[in-house]
């Protein structure tokens, strides 16, 4: 096992202050592609960035700081196109090795080059993107050990650290009743020994923050389930992840990953609210937070701005997932963001919250099924880089030189002096409310101008 002494000795979170190194493996997987740069708004080469310019100071912090971009394993390095009407429709480089190491290793190299050419400083991923599970408990241990082991060589040389790390939960059979609310005893036990592991290797490579997102911890029936002892179970579950995390030396912040349903046709962590619910009736708000993912919350019938401020609100806005949805279908289509309108309006909620730290902003984005070039997965990340940039630009210049601020604040100017103040201060009664609606009488209608608020921020883009 990885030993929390190994781990103080590479010292990771020396965060490298120059531009990450690229770091190809014995042969690059992307030689037509150098070292994507900033070329500016008039640039029309497509592996450039028009408005991403990580040195560029925004309000005191670099767009690099503000913005923590992190590439996700899972759909950049594994997607292979499949979908439930068809196999595969790309077959990358990397992944032809039948040793499941080798194609770890392979993997890996494609990833780090990726990651480094892009210029992106984070990444994530879950216990079996970075390798195959094997048939046992040790064996899978072995393997992933066997990973990071390479990994921590690759951040080494390339600077690029590792923004969190999860255990997936959710594809093998043995989940398909959940995971930590499984049913069944032996389930849950493999599940902690997986998010065992994938703890260490998280701690082992210094990763700032370790998610869960609970794909099959819900329901498909009420009919067979027992809703109440489940949750209890996910309680004391995560209560024990995060005390081996925290005796083993983590020191990041834990997420939960809210999602209303699909897989499950009902998941226990549906939406910021029910999870903030949740984890202050489990006592975990002190060591965990939210990452809180675009196509999730309009899945749950939300905006994501909405989820991005009820997470804020409760001082528990640390990280996102970056995608957005199909606005003609419900599904969980983790398309690449590209809007900015909806992005300056998110960043406008993540700015007045602070910024994202120990978070970032991590591409839970595929590309479609029918872009199938090397080059369609720059493309993907140099956009989704260049929309945030626009949107932090637009939103830092709307907090600090248009009335935005002074308007939402004139808004509740009545509860800033007077019975209004003393209302908010507990120093009313609902008798005295009486008293001085009879003597105030009719209130003079205000208009909520939300059209004008809609005016400015696109003056802003
Ligand atoms: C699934 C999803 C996951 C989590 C990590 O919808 O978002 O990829 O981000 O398990
Ligand atoms: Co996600």
């Amino acid at each position: 096992m990885i030993s929390a002494t190994l781990e103080k000795k590479v010292d990771f979170n020396q965060v490298k202050k120059e531009r990450v190194a690229i770091v190809t493996g014995p042969k690059a997987f992307f030689p037509a592609v150098e070292r994507i740069v900033f070329e500016g708004p008039a640039s029309d080469n497509p592996l450039s960035f028009c408005y991403y310019d990580e040195n560029k100071i925004v309000n005191g912090k670099t767009m690099k700081e503000h913005l923590r971009f992190a590439v996700a394993y899972w759909h950049t390095l594994c997607g292979d196109g499949v979908d439930m009407f068809g196999g595969p429709t790309r077959q990358w480089p990397w992944l032809s090795a039948s040793d499941p190491l080798q194609a770890g290793r392979d993997k890996m190299d494609a990833a780090f080059e990726f990651i480094t050419k892009l210029g992106a400083p984070f990444y994530c991923f879950h216990d079996t993107d970075l390798v195959d599970q094997a048939a046992t408990v040790k064996e899978s241990e072995k393997r992933l050990q066997a990973m990071v082991d390479y990994a921590k060589e690759k951040q080494k040389a390339s600077g690029v650290q590792l923004l969190w790390g999860t255990a997936n939960l959710f594809s093998h059979a043995r989940y398909m009743n959940g995971a930590a609310t499984n049913p069944e005893f032996s389930v849950l036990a493999q599940a902690g020994a997986q998010v065992k592991s994938a703890l260490d290797a998280t701690i082992a490579l210094g990763g700032k923050g370790y998610v869960f997102w609970g794909g099959r911890e819900g329901y498909m029936s009420l009919l067979n389930t027992n809703m109440k002892r489940e949750v209890e179970h996910l309680g004391r579950f995560l209560a024990l992840a995060r005390d081996y995390a925290r005796k083993n030396g983590f020191t990041g912040t834990f997420y939960i990953e809210p999602k209303p349903m699909e897989p499950t046709k009902h998941q226990y962590d549906f939406d910021a609210a029910a999870v903030l619910n949740f984890l202050r009736h489990y006592d975990l708000l002190g060591d965990f937070k939210l990452n809180i993912e675009v196509n999730h919350a309009t899945l749950a019938g939300h905006t994501f701005q909405h989820e991005l401020q009820a997470a804020a609100d409760a001082g528990a806005l640390a990280s996102i997932d970056a995608n957005r949805g199909d606005y003609q279908n419900g599904w969980d289509t983790d398309e690449f963001p590209m809007d900015i309108f909806e992005l300056t309006q998110a960043m406008l909620v993540i700015l007045e919250a602070g910024g994202l730290k120990p978070g970032g902003i991590n591409f839970d984005a595929k590309l479609r099924r029918n872009s199938i070039d090397l080059t369609d997965l720059f493309a993907a990340h140099i956009n989704g880089m260049d929309t945030f940039a626009r949107s932090l630009l637009a939103a830092d210049k709307l907090l600090q030189n248009s009335p935005y601020r002074a308007w939402r604040k004139e808004r509740y100017a009545s509860f800033d002096s007077g019975d209004g103040a003393r209302f908010e201060a507990g120093g009313m009664t609902l008798e005295s409310l009486r008293d001085f609606a009879v003597q105030n009488g009719e209130p003079v209608p205000k208009s909520g101008k939300q059209e004008l608020y809609e005016m400015l921020i696109n003056k802003y883009l």
